[in-house]
């Protein structure tokens, strides 16, 4: 239970009841699939007595899902409903557990992830220069809707002011990077995929092979450890993914294996040429 949220309507106003009926939720298309769900673009009825319509992002578990799958869904869903609401996390509507499959509905991102955000406004050669984080001096001013310096800082402080909420609940995000965030239609950072358990052992035995090297602290490459400040080390590449337009990090390393051992050796990400040190 997560107390009152008067601004859902219906669902917003007991909060101890997720609960959406199957009926309300219309399934579009499917946006993305993972392991044990799919990503789907839903319409759904804001309460069951009205005509008024609001768009969804549903995850949906698929029926061949394994045990462990199904428990990394139920983790996402309690740890969403624990969550306050907060402008950079993604907001629970409400889920549907009664059947089969499983259902959790959230916020629709239209902009998708922020990885996709940065690299479709990245602006043309000539217009990046980031000189100086002091606004008057920032030498990068764009047309078209392409992102300048200042919005790309924005992007930077949604993120952290995300973290800071999680930060309150104890949670370590564990996978931050910049397709694990979702940009809004209004163009704010959503932070979402909180679909492990906070037992490191139990989501390290899951993952096996598949850590994420690139945004990992040294500390984590070495010894699978992972903390608050391991968090923050993936902050910093997430930063640098947002003043590079969405590049893969460490792009002209092509194994993740070369990866880990030059960051053990002491590399590190070059300064983006259009970036001011202070930055
Ligand atoms: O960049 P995308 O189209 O947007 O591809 C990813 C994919 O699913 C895997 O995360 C999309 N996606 C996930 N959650 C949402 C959401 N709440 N709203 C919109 N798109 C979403 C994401």
């Amino acid at each position: 239970p997560t107390g009152v949220d008067e601004t859902q309507g219906q669902y917003g106003r007991m909060r101890q009841y997720w609960e959406i009926p199957r009926k309300d939720v219309r399934l579009m298309d499917v946006l993305a699939t993972g392991s044990y769900c799919e990503v789907w673009r839903a319409k759904m009825k804001k309460n069951s007595d009205s005509k008024d319509i609001t768009k969804v992002a549903v995850k949906k578990v698929l029926d061949d899902a394994s045990e462990q799958g199904r428990k990394f869904f139920l983790a996402e869903m309690e740890v969403l409903k624990m969550l306050k609401t907060h402008p950079s996390v993604i907001k629970l509507i409400g889920c549907y557990t009664l059947n089969e499959p499983w259902m959790l509905m959230v916020e629709y991102a239209k902009e998708g992830t922020l990885q996709k955000y940065l690299q479709k406004h990245r602006p043309g050669e000539q217009e990046v220069q980031i000189n100086n984080v002091n606004e008057q001096s920032v030498h990068m001013k764009t047309t078209n809707n392409k992102l300048d310096a200042h919005r790309l800082l924005v992007l930077a402080a949604q993120v952290v002011s995300g973290l800071l909420h999680l930060q309150k609940f104890k949670l370590i995000y564990y996978r931050l990077s910049a397709s694990s965030v979702l940009v809004s239609k209004c163009g704010i950072c959503k932070l979402s995929g909180f679909g492990f358990p906070q037992d490191v052992t139990e989501r390290n035995l899951y993952e096996k092979d598949s850590y994420p090297i690139r945004w990992m602290a040294p500390e984590s490459l070495k010894d699978r450890v992972f903390t608050v400040k391991s968090d923050v080390w993936a902050y910093g590449i997430l930063v640098w993914e947002i003043l590079n337009f969405g590049m893969k990090p460490y792009h002209d390393i092509e194994s993740n294996d070369s990866v880990q051992d030059q960051v053990l050796s002491g590399y590190r990400l070059p300064q983006p040429t259009h970036c001011s040190t202070e930055l």
